[in-house]
């Protein structure tokens, strides 16, 4: 599938570490999540994960059939083997994964977004043939052990104005600071918690697709 820049709307991301190590939990919600219309998903199993890597493939092969049966993009985070096995559609690159250089030479069909958040980083990926920068964390999150410091809306802004490619905010995104969030110019929201925690995950993905709506 053809990465479009409306497809970081409203962006889930989220793996089995995500919803208590169930799978099962896991793929309800995110069924649940599709069906009430996110953009993307992003299969992130990472952290406490406790998957083997037979087990990311079984659960990567029903995300695949969910994606598809909703018409949104598969994106794999940070494991190009596992996105060419399952047929994603697209790549999540961090700072801190492969090389991105490297990644982009061998990811054939599948879209790559990388991951920024200073202002070199954005200059490094304006010059890559990346389809969207992921910006984050905006605010603390609980969601990632390994997170940089928060950078405000103040510091997405800029980086959202420095880029060339769409970015997508990422990192302790609520429903009380969303509007906020994409007022800075930001072509997406992408959550783990807000989503995958929600006491009403329909309502939740219907609220944040009604920022986008003109
Ligand atoms: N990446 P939540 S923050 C996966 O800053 C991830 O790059 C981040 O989870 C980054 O929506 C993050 O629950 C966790 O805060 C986002």
């Amino acid at each position: 599938m053809q990465f479009k820049e409306e497809m970081l709307h409203c962006y889930l991301v989220g793996g089995s570490q995500d919803t208590g190590h169930d799978p099962e939990k896991f793929l309800a919600a995110v069924s649940l999540a599709m069906d009430s219309g996110i953009t993307a998903f992003q299969y992130r199993e990472k952290g406490t994960s406790r998957l083997s890597l037979d087990q990311r493939v079984q659960l990567g092969r029903k995300l695949r059939q969910l994606a598809d049966q909703h018409s949104i993009p598969l994106i794999v985070d940070d494991d190009l083997e596992l996105a060419k096995t399952i047929r994603a559609d697209g790549l999540h690159v961090g700072q801190k994964d492969q090389q991105i250089e490297r990644v982009l030479a061998e990811a054939g069909e599948l879209f790559v977004g990388y991951s920024c958040n200073q202002p070199e980083q954005i200059a490094h990926a304006n010059r890559l043939p990346v389809a969207y920068v992921g910006s984050g964390p905006i605010f603390p999150t609980n969601s990632k052990n390994d997170a940089d410091p928060a950078i405000g809306l103040d510091a997405l802004s800029a980086l959202v104005k420095q880029s060339v490619h769409p970015g997508v905010a990422i990192g302790g995104i609520s429903e009380d600071n969303m509007t906020q969030t994409v007022q800075t110019g930001a072509a997406g929201l992408s959550m783990i918690s807000m989503i995958l925690q929600s006491p009403d995950i329909a309502e939740t993905v219907h609220r944040v697709n009604s920022l986008y709506r003109k």
